[in-house]
């Protein structure tokens, strides 16, 4: 049944439109039969733990090629981690790309995540299914998760399906965990002479997988875009009744990227940024402070209203419960769970720092770790930690005549509404430009690459193209108790130019309701509407 704007189908005319509406492609990826990639003259450093593919050079894709015909590929793909807006353009890119440099090409789709390759769960994936998928949110294509390929066993039984497939490349879409996952197998497979290229494709809403050469993960932007146009009809909200505080959490686990962004994006009264927090030493108390404050002074000026942006993240930046959370993590790994098993084991200054919290966020940070050893921020209600702090504050501020407001707040958490939402134009193209990029770096058997596009504050035709060498990013860190090679987190700069705007403005916004108001994500309209990067990657 065909589909009108007044028919209530299966698929909406949204859906219909997008699915045919192909992403612009950077002018180099025009015509792939032409394009090479070149190595920059210098090396990365040899790693210890990366003998096979540390000591390769960054990789840039630039026209100048024979007209040879191509190799025939083979290529897995699997998704990995957190969703992210644009996730099934790479895979489109990426099919496009292949059947592009050979039509025999072939691309294999590993079920729900890294445990397909261990369990040899796949699927081939065939153009008449892709086009259904074009410019969709989710993953939900071939599924993810978070499965880490890291024992021997796992090593070997990816080996194993990736051999049995006779694949020459395989597609690691994901974080920084995903990514440093690449390393791992990219190394392992050519210790033990698999000719396999591993390639990994920079995805996640924390946008804090970042580097020279990596501007911006993709799906930040689609992610950022979301939480703000609620953010900002949440501060309408606000200023029409003028009777909550809304406490607004923001997903993006470490960094603060997503809340200085959207900060940018909506100029809340208030928005709170982890990595700044850490570099002054803000104790939990401390910051509870600064936000009565701030309730407090806009009370003065009889405001009893207002919006308070704060980073998921934050709780792992702030001195004391940063300290808490790291011996928290060593005990869970050894198998203690319980509060009353927990406490006994924990040193004075961590215990009190866990029992001066409220009972349900005491449970919260008890819960179980990720895969990769991380506390699922996500299921920590900061929100209301701070909301239970500040208002214990106002009314002691109160009884000492020092505050004469109302308060009156409302909790929310903006997190997984933004992961699998049809993505902007920016993620888009950015996204399908990355598959492409993709495979053209297993076309040049470049193995334990991340692939990069950039430039990405210019117009789409201008954006560049290559790969980075995974282990440029690496760097130990403890884990589960233990030193594990991962790669680096980027946090928010606070001596970049995003924060410097951000620390120039915001001083206006506590008093004055100054509210900017970007409103939905719109794929069709004028440029100025539909088009742009990230505030933070100007
Ligand atoms: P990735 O790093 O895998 O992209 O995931 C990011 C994230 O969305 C975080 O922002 C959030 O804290 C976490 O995933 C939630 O994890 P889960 O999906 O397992 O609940």
């Amino acid at each position: 049944m065909s589909e009108t704007p007044h028919s209530i189908g299966d698929v909406s005319p949204l859906q219909i439109a997008l699915r045919s509406s192909k992403p612009t492609l950077p002018s180099i990826l025009h015509d792939l039969t032409q394009l090479r990639a070149v190595p920059s003259a210098s090396a990365n450093a040899v790693v210890e733990l990366f003998p096979h593919i540390s000591g390769q050079s960054k990789l840039t894709i630039i026209s100048g090629g024979s007209r040879e015909a191509r190799r025939l590929h083979r290529v897995g793909v699997v998704l990995s981690g957190g969703q992210a807006a644009g996730g099934h353009n790479v895979i489109i890119g990426l099919f496009e790309a292949l059947r592009q440099l050979n039509p025999a090409s072939q691309l294999f789709g590993f079920l729900n995540g890294p445990s397909g390759i261990i369990k040899g769960q796949y699927r081939e994936l065939v153009a008449s299914e892709l086009h259904l998928y074009l410019n969709s949110g989710g993953f939900d294509l071939i599924g993810s998760g978070r499965t880490k390929i890291e024992t021997p066993e796992q090593l070997a039984a990816a080996k194993k399906t990736i051999e049995a497939l006779q694949l020459d490349g395989l597609v690691i879409i994901g974080g920084d965990d995903s990514n440093t996952n690449a390393a791992m197998l990219g190394e392992y497979l050519r210790s033990q002479g698999c000719v396999c290229n591993v390639v990994g494709a920079p995805k996640t809403i924390d946008g804090d997988l970042r580097s020279d050469d990596i501007e911006v993960s993709f799906g930040f932007d689609t992610a950022c875009r979301t939480y703000s146009e609620a953010i900002g009809n949440i501060c309408r909200d606000a200023l029409s009744a003028k009777k909550y505080y809304h406490f607004i959490r923001l997903m993006g686990r470490s960094a603060s990227h997503i809340t200085l962004e959207c900060a940018l994006q909506t100029h809340p009264n208030l928005a709170i940024i982890g990595e700044e927090v850490a570099q002054q030493s803000l104790t939990l108390q401390q910051v509870a402070e600064r936000i009565a404050d701030v309730i407090g002074v806009r009370a003065d000026a009889g405001k009893d209203y207002g919006v308070i942006l704060l980073p998921e993240g934050l709780i792992e930046f702030i001195p004391d419960c940063k300290a808490l959370i790291k011996e928290l993590n060593t005990l869970l790994a050894n198998g203690s769970s319980a509060i009353e098993d927990v406490l006994p084991q924990l040193t004075p200054s961590a215990a009190n720092c866990l029992q001066a919290m409220p009972k349900e966020i005491q449970a919260q940070l008890l819960l179980d770790r990720d895969p990769h050893g991380n506390v699922q921020v996500s299921k920590i209600e900061t929100e209301r930690l701070f909301i239970a702090m500040v208002s214990d504050m106002l009314q002691q501020r109160s009884q000492q005549g020092k505050y004469s407001g109302k308060f009156n707040a409302q909790p929310h958490f903006l997190g997984y509404e933004g992961r699998a939402c049809f993505p902007t134009r920016f993620d888009s193209s950015y996204c399908y430009a990355l598959g492409y990029t993709c495979a053209l770096l297993v076309d040049a058997a470049a193995n334990g690459y991340i692939a990069f596009v950039k430039g990405l504050a210019r117009p789409v035709e201008e954006w560049e193209v290559g790969g980075a060498p995974l282990t440029s990013m690496i760097h130990l860190e403890e884990r589960k108790g233990s030193r594990k090679p991962v790669i680096r987190k980027a946090l928010v700069s606070l001596d970049g130019t995003a924060f410097a705007l951000f620390a120039s403005q915001r001083e206006g916004w506590v008093l004055d309701d100054n509210y900017r108001y970007p409103g939905p994500i719109q794929f069709f309209g004028p440029d100025a509407i539909t088009h742009g990067c990230p505030l933070t990657c100007l």
